[in-house]
């Protein structure tokens, strides 16, 4: 299949953009991307100058949950921290009771409406954790929910283990046994069913210290597994330093990266992760550290951060614009963020760009220019969506 007048935004170096471009798809990989007059033969697709950009990644996301936490919110704007809350016994353990409780059947139920909302607008690829179980069995019954939605729908989905959220009620006296219990079993029981792609751990004054996380660190790393971390959300504790010496895939928030975390992290290409819809929801005051990132080429991925409690977010186009408005992102680096860099914060090497041999996994837009997609709220101009080379959604042309 070959698909012309198309203003192909490959994301090649930048938006790489080909004003009046082709791209031919075999065997579900792009075989040849360029301009439409250099183009090989082949059965053409004319798609009418629309933009065509890799298929989105959002690549940090707490999308299976039970429950809801709209008081919360309430509370927030009544004026109590977040932080309190969850030193209160809300938050996170506010969730993970409701997860607890929740069938295997009701969790892909509510978690399938979520992620449609992200497929409609043109993610191909998800990454989702675990970490409102706590506890061994619940937290495989999320992965499995994860790894079932990866089946049911048509989406790639990346399972991260995230045991290490926070400490359940059952220990709150005894942290060092909980990470016992993250590290000599739930991790290899998730890891021993194949339910694990990656391992993260939130390295924060509310969670576990760098200590701990170290030790979740050694777990993954002896069973062969890639790390990544929830580092310096809320303070600087020198997460993003630890997750670089374990060669990390991304420090996931950082508002408080210091230089020094910088440096680490593009010494160990590590990817940064913004949540700006954590930062939005929270009503965060510290940016994180852009131009830092910028002036040390640290690749740079946005995603929704969906969960129910700091970010509520049903949206990467939003995100992308929230990236711009909130950090000062170009739509450029916001593009960028939830393609090629998003691909490199989940260690997929096959996708994100649009050049040959990858994945034909496309996005296609009502789009005159790659810049529309960051600059609205609230409006989706997807047409359609090419997976594995196969369309499934929308039509052509
Ligand atoms: N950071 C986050 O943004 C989410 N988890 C984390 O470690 C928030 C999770 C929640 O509030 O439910
Ligand atoms: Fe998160």
């Amino acid at each position: 299949m070959l698909l012309t007048n198309l203003t192909l935004a490959a994301m090649v170096n930048g938006y790489g953009l080909i004003p009046d471009g082709a791209v031919l798809i075999e065997d579900g990989r792009i075989a040849w991307a360029g301009s439409r007059a250099d183009a090989p033969g082949g059965e053409t697709v004319d798609c009418r100058g629309r933009l065509v950009t890799p298929g989105l990644i959002d690549c940090h996301t707490h999308l299976v949950y039970g429950g809801n936490r709209a008081n919360e919110f309430e509370m927030r704007l009544t004026g109590v921290p977040y932080a309190e809350i969850a030193k209160a016994g809300g938050g996170i353990m506010s969730t993970v009771r409701a997860t607890r409780t929740a069938s295997e059947a009701d969790l892909l139920a509510s978690a399938g409406r979520r992620l449609e909302t992200l497929l409609a607008e043109g993610v191909t690829t998800i990454e989702i954790k675990s970490g409102y179980g706590l506890d061994v069995d619940t937290e495989l019954k999320m992965l499995r929910v994860a790894r079932h939605l990866g089946k049911m729908y048509p989406v790639d989905v990346i399972t991260t283990f995230l045991g290490a959220h926070t400490f359940p009620a059952e220990y709150k006296d005894d942290h060092a046994a909980y990470v016992r219990l993250v590290c000599e079993r739930a991790l290899p029981a998730a890891r021993a069913e194949g339910l694990v792609d990656a391992v993260d751990a939130f390295c924060e004054g509310i969670a576990f210290s760098v200590a701990e996380t170290e030790l979740v660190f050694k777990a993954a790393k002896a069973l062969g597994l890639p790390v990544k971390l929830h580092a310096e959300q809320l303070s600087n504790l020198g997460g993003a330093k630890l997750a670089a010496r374990y060669g990390a895939l991304s420090v996931d928030h950082i508002e408080y990266l210091d230089e020094d975390g910088v440096s680490a992290i593009a010494a160990s290409g590590t990817v940064a992760v913004l949540l700006p819809g954590a930062f939005y929801y929270l009503r965060e005051k510290q940016h994180p550290p852009v131009a830092a990132l910028r002036s040390n080429n640290v690749p740079i991925a946005i995603a929704t951060d969906l969960n129910p409690g700091s970010s509520p977010v049903h949206s990467l186009l939003s995100t992308m614009n929230m990236a711009c408005v909130l950090f000062g992102l170009t739509p450029e680096e916001a593009l960028l963020g939830v393609t090629a860099d998003a691909a490199g914060a989940l260690g997929l090497k096959d996708r994100g760009v649009i050049a040959p041999g990858r994945r034909a996994d496309l996005a296609i837009w009502d789009a005159e220019r790659p810049g529309d997609l960051a600059y609205p709220l609230g409006f989706n101009p997807l047409a359609a969506v090419i997976r594995n080379g196969e369309l499934i959604r929308g039509s052509l042309p």
